[in-house]
């Protein structure tokens, strides 16, 4: 209908805008309710718009049913947006919106997962191919759900709202006291893991500036979820490689380092679990596998997807990697075998260094030099 070619027409002219990259300053300014919703409503489209085309740049996408359903939530937040003014009188309509469209893109991630492996058993898809496209979607969707949960936070601010708090973000964020905060979390899963065995790991978060903490604005969450997910891949590692070889959990401590200089937070989380072997070390940023589902033991793998709100689609080391890069920041593993892994996290200090991060173009799987918005 008349309806649906219109809003088709929308999508590729949307898609060719260019998305602005929002900074941790300017979410700071602008977190009145008003300017919250400005920012939805400029940014949503254009960001949603080009996740539709980078679904229908997949030749095959119409007869992966999850790519399918995936498209049609996406289009549907498409058509919400489009039809629903931002009216300043009266903003309950935009906020209603905003909220089911967030509700509605939970299921998208099982979806993509679930899409991805249908891909590469029936069409081929080289685990690289799969990164890549889940990179670019899942980069963007970092940054939707930022804007939108930005301003559900912004709207419903109340006298609970903690200080030093504008949104999500946290401008006095102590990255040591979020690593304690993870490792206790860690521990708590290792300890319903594995039952009544003694088995928790040590893990230590070390102190260099214990009088006058570092502190930088940054979203908690994001770091809170990076940290969980690094700490039990290193429990894990830790406890089985204990179990194997022998010897005392405390002899094999999860030692955390924070440290800083002006510009930049660094996060060192080292642990003595043999380190990542050869052939396994290729897969851990891949979505397809798990640290802890790629073993062979999968009765195990709920202990890597406890707490994740992705659970069991192994997306918890490559999705953390996102979630440093979003906002400016890296994270690398480094594996000493027989020793064990270090995982480092970057991340910017500055507000206006901590810029985000996202998709520029789409390349087309059939011709890698083409670009949907070039
Ligand atoms: C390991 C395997 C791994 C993956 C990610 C982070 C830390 C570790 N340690 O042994």
């Amino acid at each position: 209908d008349r309806l649906q070619e219109f809003l088709q027409a929308e999508v590729k002219f949307f898609a060719r805008q260019e998305t602005t990259s929002i900074s941790i300053s300017e979410i700071l300014q602008k977190s009145e309710p008003e300017n919250a919703a400005d920012m939805c409503h400029a940014e949503l489209p254009i960001r949603f718009a080009q996740r539709i085309l980078q679904i229908e740049d997949i030749p095959t996408w119409k007869s992966c049913p999850e790519l399918v359903e995936v498209h049609k939530l996406y289009s549907h937040t498409f058509r919400d947006l489009r039809l629903q003014d931002l009216n300043f009188n009266n903003m309950d309509p935009f906020t209603e919106m905003i909220q089911t469209l967030k509700e509605r893109m939970k299921g998208v991630i099982p979806n993509l997962a679930m899409g991805m492996r249908r891909l590469k058993m029936e069409e081929g898809w080289t685990e690289a191919q799969i990164t890549e496209w889940l990179d670019t979607f899942l980069l963007s969707r970092i940054g939707t759900e930022m804007l939108t949960s930005q301003y559900i936070a912004c709207t419903t601010a109340n006298i609970k709202t903690k200080k030093n708090r504008k949104g999500i973000v946290d401008q006095v964020c102590d990255p040591a006291s979020i690593c304690e905060q993870a490792a206790k979390q860690t521990k708590k899963v290792a300890r319903q893991h594995f039952k009544n065995i003694d088995r928790e790991p040590l893990i230590i978060v070390e102190h260099m500036h214990s009088d006058s903490r570092v502190k930088f604005p940054y979203v908690p969450q994001y770091l809170f979820y990076i940290m969980v997910e690094l700490l039990k891949n290193s429990a894990r590692a830790t406890v089985d490689t204990a179990l194997k070889e022998g010897g005392r959990l405390e002899d094999r401590p999860i030692v955390i380092s924070v440290g800083a200089d002006n510009r930049q937070i660094a996060i060192r989380v080292h642990d003595k679990a043999g380190g990542i072997p050869f052939n396994v070390a290729d897969n851990v940023w891949s979505y397809m596998y798990s640290t802890a589902t790629k073993g062979v033991d999968t009765e195990d793998s709920d202990f890597s997807s406890q707490g994740t709100p992705l659970a069991g689609y192994g997306v918890g080391l490559p999705l953390s990697r996102l979630y440093a890069r979003y906002l400016g920041g890296s994270l690398h593993l480094m594996s000493m075998p027989g020793v064990g892994t270090s995982a480092y996290l970057y991340l910017k200090r500055l507000e206006e260094d901590a810029k985000e991060q996202l998709p520029t173009s789409v390349g087309s799987l059939s011709d890698p030099s083409s670009s949907l918005l070039g």
